[in-house]
């Protein structure tokens, strides 16, 4: 573990122009790219964070980032993980023919088939709070609610399976989290895609980074069996290699509902989630996910019926959710640093675990997202010290390799695509005092394992 201790503010400016030379450098008008060649196209999780990054510097900005996403939402409340550029079509793979009959409410939308994890509600929440003018927040808040609350309720109705109220994940790219050693069972049986393809992202990124062909076999087999199925959980669970109960999307769709019943409280409207669904939801994520044996919290593999033993960053997630004490939290994170030792941050993957490497992509390397992740949720939970130590550390890193997609478990480098804007805006969020209007700030927060 490192810590810089006190910074001379001049150097936290200079980082924050940085961080907003890139956010300005991928603005297309009414999106961001999450980076300049790799991703050209709109991403759902992506548009989140970096909203909360132009909530520092351009309040009007983070609500059109928020608005424009909004915009390739589904008849049934879905938005997907991608909201494609027709102007850049040929620059990614695959692109939207790979998910034909897609339920757009535009037509002139093109969009992916799955979704992403839900961190808008929550974000759009944190947006808000930015915004000194109560007319103009509560106006922002009362035009995007109805969708935020589609999009959520979408998991809840459509995302269900056997009476549980946990999410079921569908895809890889659905996880966010593509190729980490938690889904290799899933390569086992070889599944390929009935078309040909040829991929973009390795002839911009070294490929030893990236995901590798049979994951992308498997990427792409899942989007033609999903698309083939109507996209409806019911019929594709049926046929899929590929469905979990993913500890930090679950994790992530409870705070989101969290967040919006404080949106909806606001308004001036019923909270839409009861504190019995979240209980009962908060009850089923620790029987399903807590795992004894290895004492954390582990994925479901729907498919083979069995916890998935494989321990990643993932499994801390439940400390930003608030769906553990602060002394749970404590001991995840001592417990999670123990074992990797040597590594910078939190890192991806424990170096202990199959399939770990530090530098390609979900199967080792830190992510600043997921240390911002945790940060907040240690914050909630009066973990001042861990929260302070994280927060020191991802801005030393950050100084030393600049804002890139991910860092070298081991040795901070650079690994994925350069300029990558949610990690310039989630540090811009790190650089922000404490203090003011802010989500962690405001009101007493009366949450823990199913309280809200
Ligand atoms: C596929 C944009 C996205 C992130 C995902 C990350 C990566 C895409 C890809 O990039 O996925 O969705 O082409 O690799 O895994 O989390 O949203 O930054």
């Amino acid at each position: 573990m490192c810590g810089s201790g006190l910074r001379p503010r001049e150097d936290e400016t200079a980082l924050a122009a940085q961080a907003e030379r890139i956010l300005r450098g991928n603005d297309v008008g009414d999106y961001t790219k999450p980076s300049p060649r790799l991703y050209p196209h709109q991403w759902n999780w992506d548009s989140a964070f970096i909203a909360i990054g132009w909530a520092h510097l351009d309040w009007e900005r983070a609500t059109r980032e928020v608005t424009s996403l909004l915009r390739g939402q589904w008849v049934e409340g879905m938005i997907p993980h991608i909201r494609y550029n027709r102007a850049w079509l040929s620059g990614y793979f695959p692109g939207p023919e790979w998910w034909p009959g897609g339920h757009v409410r535009r037509r002139d939308e093109l969009t992916s088939g799955i979704s992403q994890p839900p961190v808008l509600a929550s974000a759009v929440l944190r947006v808000g709070l930015a915004q000194p003018d109560a007319a103009k927040r509560l106006g922002w808040w009362g035009e995007v609610y109805a969708a935020l609350l589609a999009s959520l309720t979408y998991f809840s109705q459509h995302r269900v399976l056997g009476g549980s109220p946990l999410i079921t994940v569908v895809h890889p790219w659905e996880s966010g989290f593509d190729n980490s050693p938690r889904w290799d069972f899933a390569l086992a049986a070889g599944a390929r895609p009935s078309q040909r393809y040829r991929r973009i992202d390795s002839t911009i990124v070294d490929a030893s980074l990236r995901p590798s062909d049979r994951d992308y076999d498997l990427y792409l087999y899942l989007a033609e069996l999903l698309a083939s199925q109507d996209y409806d959980l019911q019929r594709y669970i049926r046929r899929t290699p590929f469905a979990v109960y993913d500890t930090w999307f679950n994790a992530v769709w409870y705070r989101s509902a969290f967040d919006l019943n404080r949106v909806a409280t606001a308004l001036g409207q019923e909270a839409p989630f009861s504190a019995a669904e979240l209980a009962g939801f908060a009850a089923a994520f620790r029987t399903t996910l807590w795992d004894e044996h290895h004492r954390a919290y582990l994925d479901f593999d729907l498919v083979g019926r069995r916890t998935i033993p494989v321990e990643t960053c993932t499994s801390l997630m439940p400390i930003y959710a608030g769906l553990t004490s602060a002394d749970e939290a404590r001991a995840l994170i001592a417990r999670y640093r123990t074992r990797s030792a040597g590594c910078r941050l939190l890192p991806g993957c424990l170096p202990d675990q199959p399939g770990y490497e530090p530098r390609r992509y979900c199967r080792g390397p830190v992510w600043i997202h997921v240390n911002w992740t945790v940060i907040q949720g240690l914050r909630r939970l009066g973990c001042a010290a861990e929260a302070r130590e994280l927060v020191a550390e991802t801005i030393d890193l950050v100084r030393e390799t600049g804002f890139v997609e991910c860092y070298d478990a081991e040795t901070g480098a650079a690994a994925g695509a350069r300029d990558f804007s949610w990690s310039a805006a989630l540090v811009l969020d790190l650089l922000q005092p404490q203090q003011g209007a802010s989500p962690d700030a405001e009101g007493p927060l009366e949450e823990g394992r199913g309280r809200w």
